[in-house]
């Protein structure tokens, strides 16, 4: 991600179409409406600047639609790209990284806590020992690209089964090793950060991912452990990760919407 603004706006109008038909086909699926109410909702001047509102409007229109359980296309070994590209940060510059790096990542925990009954910490070996996924994906980058890779990791459920979310849990946020914005300056923390909803976190495809294409994660992908979350683009597929919290809101973490490039002007829901 080098170009320091997103593009949103362009990004919104290409995908507004789609999402108004699914709305549409969403409304009549409910049976509370014929289509032809919903032509009329849709010639409707406040309802169509509601449509426009994509981004409140998708959360609510992918759950109708497509289920939030429904899994996102699996392909098979002859479609993994030879190179899966990297994107964003590619080595993080951070210290405590480099050591762990150097260390062979031997030492390296991944912490779950925030809103859940047993806070846990899990090393490279036991999350390895626990049962787990392996899925061939495609990858979808807002700037344009995809690629197509093979991950296998445990899924993200399992964790949370086992650090039992208290009841006001209503977020996942993901806490990454890598600084974006150089290092700390006046103490700001410029962290990569992601978050997801528990439909999500509890996605029988959403994983903490370990190994790519039959191999421990590289560095360039988010070694030694990253996200994967496959109904949704690029930028939520958190690398390099530390931590994960289990919040009621994010409101107060950072700039409050909910991720890096999200604090930066990025939809908070990327459903592909
Ligand atoms: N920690 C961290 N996670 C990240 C990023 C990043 O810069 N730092 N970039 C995001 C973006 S925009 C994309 S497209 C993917 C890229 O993953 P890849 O490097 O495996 O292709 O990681 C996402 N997760
Ligand atoms: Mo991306």
């Amino acid at each position: 991600m080098n170009a320091a603004k997103p593009i949103v706006s362009g990004h919104a109008r290409t995908r507004t179409p789609s999402r108004r038909t699914a709305l549409r086909t969403a409304l009549a699926s409910l049976g509370t409406l014929s289509l032809a109410g919903c032509d009329k909702l849709s010639n409707n001047e406040g309802f169509v600047n509601v449509l426009k509102s994509a981004e409140r409007l998708s959360h609510g229109a992918h759950r109708i639609v497509a289920g939030r359980k429904a899994m996102a296309q699996e392909f098979s070994q002859a479609d993994v790209a030879a190179h899966f590209k990297g994107n964003g940060t590619l080595v993080p510059a951070d210290p405590e990284y480099h050591v762990a790096m150097q260390n062979g990542f031997k030492d390296w925990a991944l912490e779950v806590g925030g809103l859940v009954d047993k806070p846990l910490s899990f090393s490279l070996a036991e999350l390895r020992a626990m049962p787990s996924r392996t899925q061939i994906t495609r990858h979808d980058c807002v700037e344009g690209w995809s690629s197509i890779g093979k991950w296998k990791g445990v899924q993200l459920a399992h964790l949370l089964q086992m650090a039992q979310p208290k009841p006001n849990a209503k977020f996942v946020v993901f806490r990454c090793a890598d600084s974006m914005d150089g290092p700390p300056v006046g103490g700001r923390d410029s962290r990569y950060y992601e978050s997801v909803d528990l439909d999500d976190a509890y996605h029988v495809q959403t994983l903490i991912a370990y190994d790519l294409n039959d191999k421990p994660l590289p560095v360039n992908n988010g070694a030694p452990l990253r996200v994967r979350i496959e109904r949704q683009l690029g930028y939520k597929h958190a690398k390099y990760v530390t931590k994960i919290e289990l919040v009621e809101s994010f409101a107060d973490i950072r700039d409050g919407k909910g991720g890096y490039w999200e604090d930066n002007g990025y939809e908070w829901y990327a459903g592909i």
